[in-house]
């Protein structure tokens, strides 16, 4: 099917960035979080024509820069042949619209260029779509004259001239369409996935789900583990569709390892959403292996924007295992010592040289012996809403009915044994 939102015509060129300098942020906060847009931009193929940054107490409603600033960017972004300008920070969309009158180019903000990013990137049906879907809710309250390349890829519209306002009620009415349509394919995909969850869900072996920041690594030590060849690059988001494999510790346990997308700081919340089915094998994880890039100067912010999109998608609770990554690239310890000395039970390796493998195959085994305990579990049939349960939450191997009673052997995730300790058969 083709997509509505087609990158190839509209990719991006000579970008201008700008950040904003609140009360409540550093200066060196900024600089980093701009370096961050740099390197998003540069990854959707964009070229850095420059950056600049205003200081202001708040920004402005209307325009979200101050209007002296947004004139003297304007300036230089048109003697300098900037196609588009990227803020760090998320505008409405009538702020969009009011510095697109100021620029006289596209103006995008930080999510805008992420959506980009995993535009250019998806791979999968479910990943296409579910971007798509990102984009066009993303799109709908924003569509401008800058945007309208969008409907003439269409074909239909091919000798529309002028671009006024019944073109772009037109091209509203179309995207509208094309969301409805894609949840319902959505749906589809998703009833599929299910079938193929559940068909693994019977398999005895743990799941463990490689989590972190983009670029931490994770590609890298799913390959260093399981010798599979998944995409690691230097870039941001190399990894969109989710890869599982198994992996046979030194203990003979087996455990099925799954690596998915990388998190971002002001990762688009609707981006959270449109890969909440994707992110499904981190929140049904037995353990998430939580991977950082220990040579990056804000790992330690990186480990509480990775913890946030975790509350986000309902794995808050799970049990962790902190991979410090790219011990090769470090200077100095210092940074390292504090990070084990937060998290105690953590490994520090280098998925690149191998280092540190050995513990970290350990720490798993000792991670997830328990796991592999099957609880024997007896539950009067009447309790229904606990049958329910624990087909939810865990892998139930056999099942037998004898009398009132149901008889359950179960894998159940450690951290929720409490809860059926009162059906246990000693
Ligand atoms: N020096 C060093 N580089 C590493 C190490 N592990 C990974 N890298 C490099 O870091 C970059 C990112 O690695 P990936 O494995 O693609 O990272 P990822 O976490 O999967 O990233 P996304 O999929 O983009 O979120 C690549 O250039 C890797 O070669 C390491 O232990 N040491
Ligand atoms: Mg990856």
């Amino acid at each position: 099917m083709k997509s509505l939102l087609q990158t190839r015509d509209t990719r991006l060129r000579r970008v201008f960035l700008i950040g904003v300098e609140l009360k409540s942020r550093t200066a060196a906060d900024i600089r980093e979080s701009l370096a961050e847009l740099a390197e998003l931009a540069e990854t959707a193929g964009a070229q850095i024509a420059g950056e600049g940054v205003q200081k202001m107490a708040a920004p402005v409603a209307a325009t979200y820069l101050g209007p002296g600033k947004a004139e003297e960017f304007a300036q230089h972004c048109k003697a300098n042949g900037v196609d588009a300008v990227v803020f760090d920070d998320e505008l409405s969309p009538a702020q969009t619209r009011n510095l697109e009158k100021i620029f006289g180019c596209k103006i995008m903000d930080r999510t805008a260029l992420i959506l980009e990013i995993f535009g250019q990137r998806a791979r999968t049906r479910e990943g296409k779509l579910q971007i798509e879907h990102a984009q066009l809710q993303y799109l709908l309250p924003r569509l401008t004259r800058f945007w309208s390349h969008l409907s003439r890829q269409r074909g239909s519209t091919g000798s529309i001239g002028g671009e006024g306002e019944s073109q772009l009620e037109a091209d509203r009415r179309k995207i509208s369409e094309r969301i409805e349509k894609i949840s319902s394919e959505l749906d589809k995909v998703r009833r599929q996935r299910e079938t193929q969850r559940a068909g693994r869900q019977r398999s005895q072996w743990p799941l463990a789900s490689i989590v972190g920041y983009t670029n931490a690594g994770k590609s890298t030590l799913l390959n260093a583990l399981t010798g599979s060849g998944v995409l690691a690059e230097d870039k941001l988001f190399a990894t969109l569709d989710p890869t599982t494999r198994r992996l046979r510790l030194p203990t003979n346990q087996n455990v099925l390892l799954t690596d998915t997308v990388g998190f971002i700081k002001k990762l688009p919340h609707g981006l959270v959403e449109a890969f909440k089915a994707t992110l499904e094998e981190v929140v049904q994880a037995d353990l998430l292996l939580h991977v950082v890039d220990v040579s990056h100067p804000q790992a330690a912010e990186q480990i509480v924007a990775v913890d946030a999109v975790l509350a986000e998608i309902g794995a808050a609770e799970k049990p962790v295992l902190m991979v410090f990554n790219k011990m090769d690239q470090i200077s100095g310890a210092g940074g390292l010592n504090r990070l084990r000395e937060a998290y105690p039970h953590s490994v520090a390796i280098s998925a690149r040289t191998g280092e540190g493998m050995g513990p970290l195959l350990a720490e798993l085994g000792t991670r997830l012996r328990p796991i592999r305990e099957f609880l024997d579990l007896r539950v009067p049939q009447e309790k229904a809403a606990v049958i329910a349960r624990i087909h939810a939450v865990g892998q139930v191997v056999t099942r037998r009915y004898s009398g009132r009673n149901a008889r359950f052997k179960v894998r159940i995730p450690p951290h929720l044994h409490a809860e059926f300790a009162p059906f246990v058969v000693e």
